[in-house]
């Protein structure tokens, strides 16, 4: 019997929405462990004490931490669909698109929303310039990888359920489906009922938690904006 698969996790973090996605696109069941991230559990600070965050993924005695790296370890070490492409080219470029999001968008992204006057427009004009070129590679698809779900779309899933959240509670758009009309076909898609697990939580828990922590979200995002 394969060894029990944990996920130490938080409400609202985009980061263990990946790894959620990733267990249930392989059909893996696993437990959820929500964290305090204002009171870190033990269990945390053992098991990812180099970062001491989350998400971390436990499997039998193994942790493993880091979101990208939790989702390339559960591709490979459970049965189920493959979520990286199998030829080495299209794997390079999966890993390329992932590792935009996380060092291009995630930043403008959030920052758009979360700031004021001059460094808001900065950032919205970033995150739109990146979004476009996020539209470029969707053209013609279902999904980045192509028809079916798969790394990619794992990596960026966060971004459906919580860009209406995000702009509801902040009353800031960078994302016009006019101008994206292919992302914001593959967002529809993603919070499809068929794909329900790669887009969950839902929309209206997440509204509840990003108004109840909107004043913390600028806190973090003055800071983060002076990196
Ligand atoms: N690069 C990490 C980022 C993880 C991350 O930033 N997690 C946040 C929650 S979304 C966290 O645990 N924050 C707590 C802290 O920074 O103390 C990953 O991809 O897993």
């Amino acid at each position: 019997m394969s060894p029990p698969v944990k996920v130490i996790s938080a409400l609202g973090s985009t980061f263990s929405h990946r790894v959620e996605a990733a267990l249930c696109l392989k059909g893996v069941p696993y437990e959820l462990i929500q964290e305090d991230l204002n009171n870190k559990s033990e269990l945390l600070l053992t098991h990812n004490p180099v970062h001491k965050k989350v998400p971390v993924l436990l499997h039998g005695d193994q942790a493993i931490c880091e979101s990208l790296v939790i989702i390339e370890y559960v591709d490979e070490a459970f049965l189920g669909p493959p979520l990286l492409p199998i030829d080495p080219y299209d794997r390079a470029m999966a890993r390329f698109w992932a590792n935009f999001m996380d060092n291009k968008l995630l930043k403008p992204f959030w920052l758009a929303h979360l700031t004021e006057g001059e460094v808001q427009k900065g950032f919205a004009k970033e995150a739109k310039e990146n979004l476009a070129l996020l539209e470029v590679q969707l053209r013609g698809k279902r999904f980045f990888g192509g028809d079916t779900v798969g790394y990619i779309d794992i990596v960026f899933c966060w971004l459906a359920p919580w860009l209406s959240v995000v702009e509801e509670v902040t009353g800031m758009t960078v994302f016009s489906p006019e101008l994206y009309n292919s992302l914001a076909a593959w967002r529809a898609r993603c919070t499809s009922p068929s794909a329900s697990k790669v887009a969950e939580p839902s929309g209206d828990q997440l509204v509840a938690y990003f108004t109840e922590n909107k004043e913390r979200y600028k806190m973090y995002a003055h800071a983060w904006a002076q990196q």
